[in-house]
């Protein structure tokens, strides 16, 4: 298996939902399987927060989502547990910058795809020089899904690493909706993460729906 070519990479970050068992306000499942129908491009499971799955219970979970994937063709990334992506032979994996370093995951994951989380020019770099497949750039506005999130960034943040030179496919996250999804697009982005906009939604297929709207229509 060869590396994830850059511009398939970033055909897949157009709409990349992320979830975990507390995001969300139905039966994750269903909620998974609303946003595969209205349209996500790629999933990431993250399972933080208090009344987050723990060991086999984790496990199990993640199992059912990659198999609601698989039957799809949306490819499976893990966030942060290095192990559970290998042990499920996920599609990939997705650190911030304070866990395991970059270089060494690379090392443990081969070819499969590597997201790293960076909010400035300095992380940018060292997340492309350490072989990350795409970058994931925020909170770009204020979100209620991460507890030790940092200060909303703004869709200036992009603008400003593309005319720094930062050609990596690149996801923007936090607080995106379908209303600035546009202008976040507009600033740069490959595409838009999305946690609350999805899962809480009381459509989750219309929620997806829509930022594919705004998405592919932006291109
Ligand atoms: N990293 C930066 S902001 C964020 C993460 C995981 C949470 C995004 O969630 P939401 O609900 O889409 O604002
Ligand atoms: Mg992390």
């Amino acid at each position: 298996m060869a590396r994830i070519a850059s511009e398939a990479m970033r055909e897949r970050l157009k709409v990349y939902f992320i979830m975990g068992s507390t995001n969300c306000k139905k039966q994750p499942l269903e909620v998974l399987t609303e946003a595969i129908d209205g349209g996500i491009t790629l999933f990431q499971f993250r399972e933080k927060g208090s009344g987050a799955l723990v060991g086999e219970q984790k496990y199990e979970f993640a199992r059912q989502l990659q198999n609601i994937c698989k039957k799809r063709g949306i490819p499976f990334i893990v966030n942060d547990d290095v192990e559970l992506a290998l042990a499920l032979d996920a599609d990939g994996v997705h650190i911030g910058q304070d866990d395991e370093d970059a270089r060494i995951v690379r090392e443990k994951i081969g070819d499969k795809i590597l997201g790293v989380s960076a909010h400035n020019l300095k992380e940018a770099q060292a997340a492309i020089a350490a072989g990350a497949d795409y970058i994931g750039v925020g909170p770009i506005y204020p979100t209620k899904s991460k507890e030790d999130a940092k200060k909303a960034q703004g869709p200036e943040i992009i603008r400003f690493l593309r005319g720094q030179g930062v050609d990596i496919p690149l996801v923007a996250i936090g607080g995106i909706t379908a209303e600035n999804a546009g202008e976040v697009m507009n600033a740069g982005a490959d595409g838009v993460s999305v946690i609350s906009a999805i899962a809480s939604a009381a459509s989750p297929f219309l929620a997806a729906k829509q930022l594919v709207q705004t998405v592919f229509n932006n291109d």
